[in-house]
């Protein structure tokens, strides 16, 4: 049928209404079920052998856009809303963003699957299905504060299933409920993304900010996406959600084999699990214990599992690689502790060194050590961070198993990242060079003919002023802020982590301030933008946080530098926030300690929007800075063989520092001024400053000076506009390597080897 028939009948059937009488909440549930019937209709990708992305957080932002651009009906939707009278942007601002995720690992998931659907690739996602998912962020006297997220509501893009586990915990058995999202590949067939749930959980019972009970798993076992573990029940927690992820996915995989009637011997050959990161690493005993209660034993299950299971790692910070105590385990699931005491064993047969130990002296259990003892491929998710891996981090794994490392670098859908999020540049370069590289992401090439073309360059600078005034727009309708859509939008939006340095930033402001205050002024006027979320109970993210909102407040109210220099930290940056943000920069911050940011996807998804990027060789901005050349990208900082060196003889101290730059020790000072105690909060800002004059475990001190100069020299060059529009142009041609379309051939070549 006609797609405006259907919409039309469908607003008569919901609400009796014809499409021009309908609110835009009736016309978002209208065109929510028609889009929901079109993907029902779609045919499911099949295959012999299908991959399961096993993963805790699926940050899949809001679905309606991608869904009509993969359906290849944006435009026709747009005019028939536009029709009656409806705008198809405000529509979409009804949509609740899902809150299943928290940064680039959850995001990547979500690239995942578009790609892997896109690809014709069978492939799902197994998740959960967090109610309030991860927390909502105010800001209130410069500081973070946390609420709930709910974002389910009556209307959403979750289907109830009638699948449903049994999941045995030590003293009890939780019931699941599945809930499936339809994720259709562009101009494809789908796959699915499975969402587990118990239906018990209860949204009441948080309180004060996002307090609750965490004993009474039966009402909250997935109410929140990483719920505060900053104590053992908080931990236990986790475990718990981890657990019922696994134990459901794996239950869901053997029954379709046996659907399927195929022997559960030929798991390998039938199903592969990629296991992203150690949060579903239990994916392994589980499917070993669920194969052995079929009357399998122990060794060929090994075998078999081992077989199936491939691992991602996904940072090298010590505390972000899990471990549980086995007396949690003992706990919570006493059916796994002697099957990962026999894992051990194995391992401690394989290899006497304690370091590649599954269970170590403290009856600590490493899931990455199980990854990688029982899982047949390992990667890292850039050049340099598997580098790392195999030459530091896992260095005695790698020496053990060589043949199961392997790098693959990250990538981006750039259904979102490009054609959803920036229109106007997507039109633009189908003008250019045509629309094959929508599904061939090399061909942006191309545009590398266009780098002399006036009237192109000239093009490409319009479009980026409009997509800094939509913003501008955004800031002042959303945070009541003003900014000057001609200054250069400098943004850093990503966790809010010690390791990203944004206290470096900080330093870079305060530089900046003081430079203005002493009648310096900058190249060119600039707008800081800030977005992130600092973990709960990370007390010095959320007192960097503080410094950034006391600055922020502190510049607006000073009349000789705020036309110079503005500071804005958006307020719950999400998915959606950073689909307006990242098409309106101009200078693109990824200034990680270098070897500390396995690979970044900020970095890319500014790339392809024509930012520029100032950075240290860290990630994959090495494999940026290698495809755009010195010229096109500002990098600064030490290297990582130095940072890794430092640590290792532990010869760095803030305080050396310090004493030989008395202009650098001046920025650190500001921190606890006098103007800055005015408006902030002494004991927040005194230990941020004392951290960094005494600790700075992520050496901003050491490459804060580089990078003042390099950010100097960047806002200087913007100047010349039609040279800054040729690195814009360069760095948007070379982005088709940062395409996932790319990254997920290389997993399916590599590891998965699907059909
Ligand atoms: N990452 O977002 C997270 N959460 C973690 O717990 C660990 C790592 C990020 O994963 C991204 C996807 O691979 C990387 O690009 C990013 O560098 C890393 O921090």
């Amino acid at each position: 049928m006609e797609l405006e028939k259907m919409l039309e009948e469908k607003a008569q059937q919901l609400f009796n209404g014809t499409l021009r009488d309908l609110t835009d909440e009736q016309t978002y549930i209208t065109l929510l079920s028609v889009v929901k019937e079109l993907l029902a209709d779609k045919k499911t990708i099949e295959g012999e052998r299908k991959v399961y992305y096993f993963s805790a957080e699926f940050l899949i932002g809001k679905l309606m856009s991608n869904n009509l651009i993969n359906l290849g009906i944006r435009k026709e939707v747009k005019e028939i809303l536009n029709k009656n009278g409806k705008s198809l942007s405000e529509i979409e601002e009804i949509e609740n963003e899902p809150s299943l995720g928290n940064g680039g690992l959850g995001r990547l998931a979500a690239c995942f699957l578009d790609s892997i659907a896109t690809l014709g690739l069978p492939g799902d996602g197994i998740g959960l299905n967090y109610h309030l998912g991860l927390f909502k962020q105010e800001f209130k006297d410069n500081k973070q504060y946390e609420t709930p997220n709910p974002w389910i509501g009556e209307y959403s893009w979750l289907n109830k299933t009638k699948k449903s586990y049994m999941v045995e915990y030590k003293d009890f058995c939780l019931k699941s409920t599945l809930y499936d999202i339809d994720v259709l590949g562009y101009k494809g067939d789908k796959n699915k993304l499975h969402l587990f749930d118990i239906d018990t959980v209860d949204e009441s019972i948080v309180h004060d900010g996002i307090a609750f009970d965490k004993e009474n798993l039966l009402k909250n076992l997935t109410l929140f996406l990483y719920p505060d573990d900053s104590d053992e029940d908080g931990k236990k927690l986790r475990v718990y959600q981890q657990y019922f992820m696994v134990s459901n996915g794996a239950q869901m995989i053997l029954e379709d084999l046996k659907r399927r009637k195929i022997p559960l011997t030929e798991l390998d050959k039938y199903v592969c699990i990629q296991i992203n990161d150690t949060h579903p690493s239990l994916v392994i005993p589980e499917l070993i214990r669920l194969l052995m209660k079929e009357g399998l034993t122990f060794k060929k299950c090994v075998q078999i599992v081992s077989r199936t299971c491939a691992y991602t790692n996904h940072t090298i910070l010590a505390e972000a690689l899990e471990k549980w105590p086995m007396y949690y385990l003992e706990e919570i699931v006493p059916q796994l502790v002697p099957i990962i005491e026999a894992l051990d064993a194995v391992a401690n047969e394989r290899s006497d060194n304690p370091k590649t130990a599954i269970i170590d002296e403290n009856k600590l259990v490493h899931m990455a050590s199980m990854d990688i003892h029982f899982g047949f491929s390992i990667n890292g998710v850039a050049a340099i961070h598997t580098d790392i891996l195999k030459q530091s981090e896992l260095k005695d794994f790698y020496d053990l198993y060589p043949k199961k490392f392997n790098n693959k670098t990250n990538g981006i859908t750039f259904r979102r990242w490009l054609m959803d999020c920036d229109e106007e540049l997507t039109d633009f370069i189908d003008s250019l060079i045509g629309e094959d590289y929508k599904t061939d992401a090399d061909e942006l090439t191309k545009l590398r003919d266009y780098l002399n073309d006036h009237d192109a360059l000239t093009r490409l600078l319009d479009i980026k002023q409009t997509k800094k005034n939509q913003l501008a727009k955004v800031l002042y309708d959303k945070e009541g802020i003003k900014v000057d859509p001609e200054s250069i939008f400098d943004i850093q939006i990503k966790r809010l982590h010690e390791y990203k340095r944004q206290q470096m930033n900080v330093l870079y402001i305060i530089y900046q301030y003081l430079q203005i205050k002493a009648g310096h002024l900058p190249a060119h006027p600039i707008t800081c933008i800030f977005g992130a979320k600092a973990a709960p109970a990370y007390i010095l993210a959320k007192d960097i946080i503080h410094t950034i909102l006391c600055l922020q407040q502190i510049i607006d109210a000073d009349p000789e530098v705020s036309p110079y220099l503005k500071v804005v930290m958006v307020t719950n940056y999400n998915v959606t926030y950073a689909e307006q943000l990242i098409p309106a920069c101009d200078l693109s911050e990824q200034i990680s300690l270098a070897s500390k940011e396995a690979s970044g996807t900020g970095n890319m998804k500014m790339m392809l929007n024509g930012a520029v990027t100032i950075g240290t060789d860290d990630g994959a901005n090495v494999e940026i800075h290698d495809l755009v050349g010195d010229k096109n990208i500002y990098i600064f900082g030490i290297d990582s063989d130095t940072v890794i060196k430092h640590y290792e003889k532990a010869d760095y101290h803030p305080a050396d520092v310090l004493a030989k730059d008395p202009e650098l020790k001046k920025l650190v000072d500001f921190i606890v001024s006098d103007e800055m105690v005015k408006v902030g909060d002494h004991e927040c800002l005194e230990r941020l400053h004392h951290d960094l004059c005494t600790k700075d475990w992520f050496m901003a001190l050491i490459d804060a000076k580089d990078y003042i100069e390099t950010k100097e020299r960047a806002i200087k060059d913007y100047n010349d506009r039609y040279a800054w529009a040729k690195k814009m142009l360069i760095n948007i041609s070379a982005a088709g390597y940062f395409s996932s379309d790319r990254t997920i051939r290389q997993y399916n070549e590599d590891i998965w080897k699907l059909k």
